[in-house]
Parts: C-alpha cells; structure tokens; sequence
C-alpha cells in the first residue's frame, strides 16, 4: 500500500512538472511572430498530450544540482521538447514509419498535410535553437547548451540512430546493431536532457558526468520498455499504433533477445542508473523514483 500511494503521490509529481512545461512551451510559442497555418501545426503538435520526460528530466536535473530550477533550465526543458517533438512528427510521415496516430490524435501529416508536417518539424527543430540563443541569460551557457543538443539530437546521435533504425529493417538484427540503433536514436536525447539541467544548474564536471550516465541508461530503458509495449499494449493505451515493429520487422530487444531477455536488461539498466546516482546521497530521490516510474510505465 505504502508503495502503491508512493507511486500514485509520484505520478501527480510528474503531472505537475510536465504541466509547468506546457506553460513555457505556450508563452514561448505565444510569442513569435509565425505565419497563423504554420502556427496552428506548431500548436496542435506541441499541445498533444505527450508526456514531457525529456523536459523534465530537464528540471529536475538543475534542481538536484542547484536547489532549484531556474530559467535557462525552463528555456533549456522547452527547447528539448521542441527537438523531440520534431523528431516523432519527422518519424511519422511515410517516408519513415508511416503513421496515423500521435499522442491519441491524428499525426501531424493525416491532421494537415505532408508537407505542412515537414515545415512544423523544421520550424520546431530551429525555433529550439532560436529560443537558447536568445533566452539563455549567459553566453557561455547558451553556447554550451546549443553544442550538447545539437550534438545528441544530430548526426552523430538521434539522426544516426534513426538511420540505422530504417536500415536495419533490411537485415537481421544483432545485439550490437541494436545497442547502437537504441543508444542513439533514444538514449543520448535522454542524456542529453540530463546534461542540460546539469549545466544550467552550473553542475561542476563530477557531477555532470553522474548526471550523463544515468540519462544514458534510463534512455536506454525508455527505448526497450518502448519496444515491450508495442507488442504488449493496444494503441488506445499507447496513444500511437501498436504491433508496428513487427510488421515493419524492425530491429527490437524483444525480436532481437526475446522478452524475457528484454525485461531483465530494462531493469539492469535502470539499477545501474540509480547506481550512478549515488554521489548525490539523498538528494537524488526524485531522480530515482523517476528511474523506477519510467520502468513502470504504461504508455
Ligand atoms: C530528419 C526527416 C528527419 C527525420 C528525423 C530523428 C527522427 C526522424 C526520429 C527520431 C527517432 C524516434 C522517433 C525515436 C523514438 C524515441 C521514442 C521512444 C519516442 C517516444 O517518446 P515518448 O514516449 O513520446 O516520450 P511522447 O509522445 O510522450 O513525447
């Protein structure tokens, strides 16, 4: 019971830090000047109800460092989300995974069109960048945090690993193929989020590392939990399609190792995040539980 009341007092933490992501990503795109179709995408997409995990690791990183979040680390949590909403409207379109459902709505090509969908995720993708260079009250922070979310969301991360991904439906998988497809395609946007909290809460470099090896690794549970779901739960659960990796034979821990397999390395991974986490004594509880939420996620 004491567990159950723990989980459900941690779910309603979670709500609320993603609603307060909501607000800044609202005011931020309130403000710009934006042609009112490109605009409508921009919102429709980015107030789909996604989760917001990315950006809240965002925040509760600089919290843990800094005692608080302040606003770069609010600036910082939007951009992210931006990045990350780009990718699965970019991930969507028939090109890549065809897709009708997002979020529990209509994809952004099926509620527009396909290339109002390319626009939205250009100007997502940009408008990320535009936000840290202009919002972040520091250069050298703002230079520090453009470096590390291009980096990880580029072509030697996300980008990288979503190339693989599509190439991979050509062969059979391997362990190694997939440990790289999941690294980057999922795994460093979550370090990422990581290291930018880090950074705008001034984290020194121990710190930081901590930091990226847990976002790393809950990445990396994110990604097989994913995989779990989509042959485990319906996609009214999941708010996307489900069963698309099979038919798309696409490289999964599940296809790849079995499910049992992928179980036993989703919570390895996270006990080894948790792990990495110990310099921070109990400070780091939030981030924990965290840890052991997405592990239990549903959706
Ligand atoms: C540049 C044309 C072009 C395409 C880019 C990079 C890319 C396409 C796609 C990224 C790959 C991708 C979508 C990886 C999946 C990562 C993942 C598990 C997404 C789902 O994340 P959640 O569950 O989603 O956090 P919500 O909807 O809650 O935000």
């Amino acid at each position: 019971m004491g567990n159950r009341t723990s989980t459900i007092d941690f779910n309603t933490r979670l709500r609320k830090k993603a609603q307060s992501v909501n607000y800044v990503l609202q005011r931020l795109l309130d403000f710009q000047q934006i042609n009112s179709e490109l605009k409508e995408a921009l919102k429709y997409t980015l107030g789909a109800p996604g989760k917001r995990v990315r950006a809240v690791l965002v925040l509760w990183c600089c919290e843990l460092v800094s005692g608080r979040v302040n606003r770069n680390a609010e600036i910082a949590s939007a951009a992210i989300e931006m990045v990350h909403t780009y990718s699965l409207i970019h991930d969507d379109l028939p090109a890549m995974d065809n897709d009708d459902l997002r979020r529990g709505l209509p994809t952004c090509h099926r509620a527009f069109d396909e290339a109002t969908a390319i626009l939205t995720g250009d100007a997502l993708l940009t408008l990320a960048f535009e936000i840290l260079a202009k919002e972040i009250d520091e250069p050298t922070v703002a230079i520090k945090l453009i470096g590390q979310l291009a980096h990880d969301a580029g072509a030697s991360g996300m980008i990288a690993g979503q190339m693989a991904d599509l190439k991979a439906e050509e062969s059979a998988g391997t362990k190694q193929m997939l440990e790289y497809i999941h690294i980057n395609k999922t795994a460093k946007m979550f370090r990422c989020a990581a290291a930018i909290g880090a950074i705008c809460g001034g984290a020194p470099e121990k710190q930081f590392d901590c930091l990226c090896e847990y976002g790393l690794k809950i990445g990396l549970a994110f990604q097989i939990t994913d995989d779990i779901l989509d042959v485990s739960a319906p996609s009214e659960q999941l708010g996307k399609t489900a069963g698309k990796d099979v038919k798309a034979a696409k490289c999964t821990y599940p296809a790849v190792v079995g499910l049992e397999k992928a179980r036993e390395l989703q919570e390895k991974l996270t006990s080894e995040a948790v792990a990495a986490l110990k310099p921070f004594g109990k400070k780091a509880d939030t981030l924990r539980q965290f840890a052991m939420t997405l592990l239990e996620r549903m959706k």
